[in-house]
């Protein structure tokens, strides 16, 4: 798979991708990033990219010319494999686990990192296929954005994750699609608090059931939206029924 960001600060991506599973990944060849300049799209002699909105107001807009020209030179030919657009935007889908999982499918990914108050329209018209958003919250550009969507879709890549624990078990996998349960690990004691007992005794089907009580009470209490999706057995609801009867 290879990816292309194209961005106003190409030296922003210098670190991001150099650690750990994302660089583990790249020196395997499982996928290829490569960062673009906006700025070499463009043909005046101060390699302008922005100018003021139409119908004025504060801030400045992306010129269409330099993104088209940069898209479709950089877009593979469809005998090159699935490629797909994306453009970060806070005006975007929210971006999520399915989504994820949806653009890991693709040969490649050209990112374009939106900047100011946005890009020109004609731009999404013409070669966006999906303006993806990181959540409800203001960043002062796209390039953060962008570096989430790598980070998500490179560890799904097959081969990505060095160990065999599948990115399927994660936290907010398909398959659970609740929140993680706690984790302790070495001292038992720290600053006077025990791990709890039930870890320590070596009953692993105890354990599993502390551990999947755990992420219910952990989902109810900060994303019980989360339990609407998500698949309960007989016994989860059970125990959600006397977490609910028995909390507040
Ligand atoms: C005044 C209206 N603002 C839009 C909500 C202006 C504005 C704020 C921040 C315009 C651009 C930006 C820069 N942010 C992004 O480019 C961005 C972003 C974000 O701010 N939050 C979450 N996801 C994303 S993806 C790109």
């Amino acid at each position: 798979m290879r990816f292309d960001i194209v961005t106003i600060f190409p030296e922003f991506f210098s670190g991001p991708f150099e650690h750990g599973i994302i660089r583990r990944a790249k020196d395997a060849r499982i996928v290829d990033i490569d960062v673009h300049d906006l700025r070499s799209w463009t043909s005046d002699r101060h390699h302008v990219v922005d100018d003021r909105p139409f119908g004025g107001g504060a801030g400045m807009v992306l010129k269409p010319e330099p993104l088209v020209n940069a898209v479709e030179s950089l877009r593979l030919p469809s005998e090159g494999g699935r490629a797909v657009v994306v453009l970060t935007t806070p005006q975007g889908k929210l971006f999520d686990q399915r989504e994820a999982e949806r653009l890991a499918s693709f040969d490649q990914v050209v990112l374009l990192c939106g900047r100011y108050e946005g890009v020109d329209e004609r731009v999404v018209n013409a070669v966006v296929d999906e303006e993806l958003s990181i959540g409800d919250v203001v960043l002062s550009g796209g390039e953060l954005a962008a570096c989430v969507v790598v980070d998500a879709v490179v560890r799904l890549l097959p081969g990505s994750l060095g160990c065999d624990r599948s990115a399927i078990e994660d936290s907010f996998s398909a398959s659970t699609g609740l929140l993680d349960c706690p984790h302790y690990t070495r001292p038992a004691e720290f600053r006077g608090v025990a791990v709890p007992d039930v870890l320590l005794g070596g009953n692993h089907a105890e354990i599993a059931r502390w551990r999947r009580q755990q992420s219910l009470v952990r989902t109810w209490k900060r994303r019980p939206e989360l339990l609407d999706a998500a698949q309960l057995s007989d016994d989860d609801i059970r125990f959600l029924d006397e977490l609910k009867a028995t909390t507040k």
